[in-house]
């Protein structure tokens, strides 16, 4: 499956930045690409500037409203974003229009944190605009949920957060949801956490979206899972996964499997699901899943009609009404990879619990505003017969 990546504000322009990075590792490795455009979107040069990946001519970094900020980003005010993405978004609709094999692309994909104003606000506006322009091409958002710390310190956020949410959720096909929260390492410093957090957002995509791409027939998997299974997964609130387990380098070579490399084997798999389950990326109970898909990648020799079967069921004990798609990628050599979609969630604690937040953030910051008129007429009633020198 190819996607055409946009990302928006500074966070979504770094992990559409990864998006590049692993569609140049597919290219080198494996001779395929799963990109076929990656596009950065921002009010703020040095974000623009500060990426790797992405193509640095104004096509693929957009700076956006430059007039309105200076190029110095909209500070974390939303409706801002929103109205600058509106004003230049011939800008963004010109740069996908000249992607080289633009009718390659099998969805668009914007990508963008909730939190800050940019990406928060531009999102939802230039989704909307994509897909009244592109009616047949899926359109998903992929959304970063904000730290626990910057909940506490700044209120802003959650409101960002809810009308983000609610405006993404009413345009996409399909919304991903990462909490970065559920990423943070107490130990790295936020510039290392975050690069890290970024790569492990891309992981669970890499081998999703080369199985259907793969050329080579000894890589093509027993199962080929690829863009119609993905597309047929991907529905309203979206949640990935990602698990591994290494393969000894100690095998003993042996003619044939023993019993025991046998059942070693099958916990391997067993072992990536596992992971893939425990690192999901927002807190969410699975069972809420409507739709599930899982890839299981590991060397052609461990790929067992039954292992992938087995860790289907095991999917399914914990998302009982799931439909479950699956595939196999026979390409890795020193390990088992599993990859996760949990889609379609009638419910998500979180998501539900930032609009009610943000109701009461709404009331409260109501109250404080008339709070505030009502001192500042008492200020001038109180300087009325002072002379001004003005
Ligand atoms: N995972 C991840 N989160 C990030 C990254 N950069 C910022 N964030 C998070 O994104 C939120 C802030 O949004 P930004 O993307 O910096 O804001 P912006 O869209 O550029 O908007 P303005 O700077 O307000 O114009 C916070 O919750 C940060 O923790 C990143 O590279 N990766
Ligand atoms: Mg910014």
């Amino acid at each position: 499956m190819k996607l055409l990546v946009i990302g928006c504000g500074q966070c979504g322009g770094r992990i559409t930045d990864e998006f590049a990075r692993i569609n140049r590792r597919a290219r080198i490795q494996r001779g395929i690409g799963i990109i076929t455009n990656a596009i950065a979107v921002n009010t703020d040069i040095a974000d623009l500037t500060g990426l790797s990946f992405i193509k640095p001519d104004p096509q693929h970094r957009i700076l956006i409203g430059d007039q309105k900020t200076g190029g110095h980003g909209v500070g974390k005010i939303n409706e801002l974003g929103a109205e600058i993405a509106r004003e230049d978004s011939d800008k963004i609709l010109e740069g996908i229009r000249t992607t080289e094999h633009f009718n390659d692309t099998d969805a668009f994909l914007l990508i963008g944190s909730a939190a800050g104003g940019t990406g928060s606000g531009a999102l939802p506006v230039l989704a909307q605009y994509v897909k009244e322009l592109y009616t047949e091409k899926p359109l998903y958002n992929l959304i970063v949920l904000p730290f626990r710390h910057e909940e506490k310190v700044e209120e802003r956020t959650i409101y960002n957060t809810a009308t983000c949410l609610k405006s993404a959720y009413l345009v996409a096909d399909a919304v991903f949801l990462v909490d970065n929260q559920r990423y943070l390492k107490k130990d790295f410093s936020i510039q290392d956490n975050l690069s890290k957090i970024n790569a492990r957002i891309v992981e669970p995509f890499y081998n999703t979206l080369c199985a259907g791409e793969e050329k080579k027939p000894k890589y093509i998997g027993a199962k080929i899972l690829d863009a119609g299974d993905i597309i047929q997964t991907l529905s309203g609130w979206t949640i990935i996964g990602y698990g591994e387990s290494e393969i000894p380098l100690l095998k003993f070579p042996f003619k044939g499997v023993n019993f025991r490399e046998k059942r070693e084997e099958d916990q391997r798999a067993n072992e990536a699901m596992n992971g893939a389950i425990s690192e999901l990326s927002l807190k969410c109970n699975p069972s809420d899943a409507m739709r599930a898909l899982y890839l299981i990648c590991g060397p052609p020799e461990e790929m067992y009609v039954n292992v992938i079967n087995e860790i289907g069921s095991s999917l399914k004990r914990i998302a009982p009404e799931a439909i479950i798609r699956s595939g196999d990628y026979p390409r890795e050599k020193r390990s088992m990879h599993v990859s996760l979609i949990l889609s379609e969630f009638t419910s998500i604690p979180k998501v539900m619990d930032y609009f009610t937040k943000a109701i009461q953030y709404m009331s409260s910051h109501k109250r404080k505003r008339e709070g505030l008129e009502y001192e500042q007429r008492g200020i001038e009633e109180a300087f009325r017969g002072i002379p001004s020198l003005l």
